[in-house]
């Protein structure tokens, strides 16, 4: 509520100057999506899609973080039932992925700040991404015996080599001008000038020139020295190629890759490698979001799943007891049965 009583609206949308601007305003949940304000994106993005009055869009936000992912927990609550509202959720978000992936006109996300999961798939689809020192990217869904959904089987394996492989599966976090080195982002500006930048984008300049004028160069990044590591290790056939190399791989950065992998799900990353290796394969955005929606479609009511958000998001115990609990456990016939067809696909 404001000072007049008027409830506040989880997402802004207002057109001035020919600019349609989109503000995430859920601060006191970083923002995390929920299913209404994925509709609410994708209602307001399909009318501006053909409204003169929109020549480009700005999504921004409220609070410190950009959005830190989905309402897991909702969907974890639903995951214990029978999952419908998961489902209606994921359906609602991935097609809101589609709608900015295809959308006809630019859309300039500010992702100063916590950019994870869902948060990735409202920015990275889009025409331009501008990041700053504060941007803190990563699809962490491993931790919570999720998989890096929202798009991630599109765009993690057209990172280059094997970078993309690697984030996924161990959910690292790439911060400031890492993620411009990535090619997360598309341009990089200093967090002091990102209001200056904001005011000329919301005046409704010209993009590609306001966007040139801010963007600052980012060197190597600071994995550069890891990038041959990353390729070789994490571009091995099977999960447990991948672990085992990182075991015998003699540094100390290798080492602690294999410790974050030993506290992510068994189970989910297995249905990660998968889930990239095909995604990499898929010609179209839209086939490698129907791949997604029939895993969440399952995944949403998996024990690691609902195990996951107990001890990271509910409990807060960190220490969530995958099932099973190592990787060379986790059956093939498992795995497979997520990417199976649905009565009802995502599109339907
Ligand atoms: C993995 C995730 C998420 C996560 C933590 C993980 C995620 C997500 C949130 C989150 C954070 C703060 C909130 C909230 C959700 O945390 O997807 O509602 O207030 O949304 O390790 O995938």
């Amino acid at each position: 509520m404001d000072a007049l009583g008027i409830e506040e609206k989880a997402v802004q949308a207002q057109i001035e100057n020919g600019v349609g601007r989109l503000t995430l305003n859920r601060p006191q949940a970083l923002n995390a999506l929920t299913t209404d304000m994925c509709r609410e994106m994708a209602g307001t993005l399909s009318a501006w899609a053909s409204d003169d009055r929109v020549r480009y869009v700005v999504l921004d936000h409220i609070g410190r973080a950009f959005c830190a992912g989905g309402d897991v927990r909702a969907a974890a609550r639903s995951g214990r039932g029978d999952g419908e509202a998961a489902r209606e959720f994921f359906r609602t978000e991935y097609r809101l992925n589609t709608l900015i992936k295809r959308f006809p006109k630019p859309i300039i996300a500010l992702i100063d700040g916590v950019t994870m999961g869902g948060g990735v798939g409202i920015s990275v689809h889009g025409s331009h991404r501008v990041s700053t020192e504060d941007t803190l990217f990563a699809m962490p869904e491993t931790g919570i015996g999720l998989f890096p959904d929202v798009g991630g089987g599109w765009f993690l394996p057209r990172m280059a080599g094997e970078t993309g492989t690697w984030l996924a599966l161990t959910g690292e976090r790439l911060k400031g001008a890492d993620v411009r080195a990535a090619g997360l982002s598309t341009h990089h500006v200093a967090t002091a000038d990102l209001p200056a930048l904001k005011a000329e984008l919301l005046a409704g300049g010209d993009i590609d020139n306001i966007l040139h004028r801010y963007d600052r160069p980012v060197g190597e990044p600071s994995f550069q020295e890891h990038l041959e590591a990353i390729n070789r290790i994490f571009g091995k056939a099977t999960l447990a190629d991948i672990a085992i190399a990182l075991k015998l791989e003699d540094s100390d950065w290798a080492q602690h890759q294999g410790e974050v992998l030993a506290t992510r799900s068994p189970f989910s990353m297995s249905v990660t490698l998968r889930h990239l290796r095909e995604g990499r394969r898929l010609q179209t955005f839209e086939e490698v979001m129907e791949m997604e929606f029939r895993i969440a479609s399952r995944i949403c009511q998996s024990h690691d799943f609902l195990e996951g958000v107990r001890a990271v998001l509910e409990d807060k115990d960190h220490s969530p007891q995958w099932l099973p609990q190592s990787i060379g456990c986790v059956s093939a016939h498992s795995v497979e049965a997520l990417f199976q067809p649905l009565s009802r696909e995502l599109y339907d």
